[in-house]
């Protein structure tokens, strides 16, 4: 056979092939360790040197015209393949993700996200602060001075090594240092909620040395006690996810607030368990109340000017009774089957587009 043959011979093999593996025997049978070309590449030492020159030339050609026109029908394979998937195949954008069933969302993690898609729905922002506070943005500036007693009640951590004044670092007691800070820093109006750690020294069933509060704050030049009123009634009715929850101001005390109040939710406490939303008891659910003025002026904010109001709650109070957790300490002990019982799946967890998880 001429090589013109052998040419003609090959390419009718590769444009023949249907499939991969047919194109690959085409490939071995040619250019392959035994393949005709392959072997016609041997044959060339046995002749004189002038027409070893040029049938090497020549055979050198048609490996590389085969190489080449292997690659194109891969190619064409591949694209057939491809186009026969497609033509079969179907996605269903719109079925739900799989949900990753090993990691657990914790109920501090979900509760505070609910408790920020409710709020950040109402047009609240979201402010964190340090946990390693000093005593004027932890105490002073909230009108809480030197030989308060609530001081006392704080159980406060201080931090060894006093500063020149004598003066010692703390764990904050709570988390309202940051909006401190951010009284300071902004000129209201503001509207903001801060979620984070806090510290106190009290350990006991019922109290852990670090814990976890929301607090908010909304300073205008004419936010009053019915906005108080609004916001926290419907945060209750959102975050329990109950329409018509009762829910009362019961009046109260803090140095940071005047008036100030407790918010409790309608429950009953028949047979022994807590049903919330129903029957003739009351539950404390959070505190309250107007922004003390001296507040204010101690953020440098003119009382005479603004006026705002601030609320408190504690974290894990709230999710162990929305999720009917009994035991405090059991947050912390980071047993896998408590999470496992208790947590949330990541798909859960509220955002501001589904709002609270139902
Ligand atoms: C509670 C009660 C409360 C505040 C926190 C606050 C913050 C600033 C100014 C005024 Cl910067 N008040 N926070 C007000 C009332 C109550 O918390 O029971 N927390 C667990």
């Amino acid at each position: 056979m001429t090589i013109d043959q052998i040419r003609d011979q090959i390419l009718r093999g590769v444009a023949g092939a249907a499939t991969r593996e047919a194109l690959e025997e085409v490939r071995v049978t040619s250019l392959g360790r035994k393949g005709t070309v392959t072997e016609l590449m041997k044959e060339i030492g046995a002749l004189p040197a002038d027409e070893r020159r040029e049938r090497g030339a020549a055979l050198n050609r048609l490996k590389g015209e085969i190489e080449a026109a292997i690659a194109a029908a891969a190619k064409r394979l591949e694209g057939e393949a491809l186009a026969a998937r497609l033509r079969t195949e179907r996605v269903d954008v719109t079925l739900p993700v799989k949900a990753d069933p090993d990691g657990r969302i914790h109920p501090v993690s979900q509760t505070i996200a609910e408790v920020v898609a409710i709020f950040g729905e109402m047009g609240f922002s979201v402010v964190e602060g340090p946990h390693i506070e000093d005593d004027f943005h932890n105490f002073t500036a909230l009108n809480i001075p030197p030989e308060h007693p609530a001081r006392q009640e704080h159980d406060t951590f201080y931090l060894a090594g006093a500063d020149a004044h004598g003066a010692r670092k703390l764990l904050r007691t709570h988390t309202s240092p940051v909006q401190i800070r951010a009284l300071q820093k902004t000129k209201p109006p503001l509207r903001l909620i801060v979620p984070g750690r806090t510290f106190r020294n009290d350990h006991d069933a019922t109290h852990s040395p670090m814990f976890h509060q929301v607090e908010g704050l909304v300073v205008d030049r004419a936010t009053h006690m019915g906005h108080l009123k609004g916001c926290l009634i419907e945060f209750c009715r959102a975050f329990f996810d109950i329409e018509q929850l009762p829910v009362r101001f019961r009046p109260s005390y803090f140095p940071f607030t005047e008036p100030s109040a407790e918010v409790d939710i309608g429950c009953s406490r028949e047979g022994g368990g807590l049903r919330i939303g129903a029957g003739a008891d009351w539950l404390e659910i959070l505190g309250c109340g107007m922004v003390h003025p001296k507040v204010l002026a101690n953020c440098g904010v003119d009382p005479d000017l603004y006026q705002g109001f601030a609320f408190g709650m504690g974290i894990e109070r709230i999710a162990m009774l929305k999720y009917g957790i009994p035991d405090l300490r059991t947050f912390y002990d980071s047993d896998l089957r408590w999470l496992r019982h208790y947590g949330f799946l990541p798909l859960d967890v509220p955002s501001l587009v589904t709002g609270p998880a139902r």
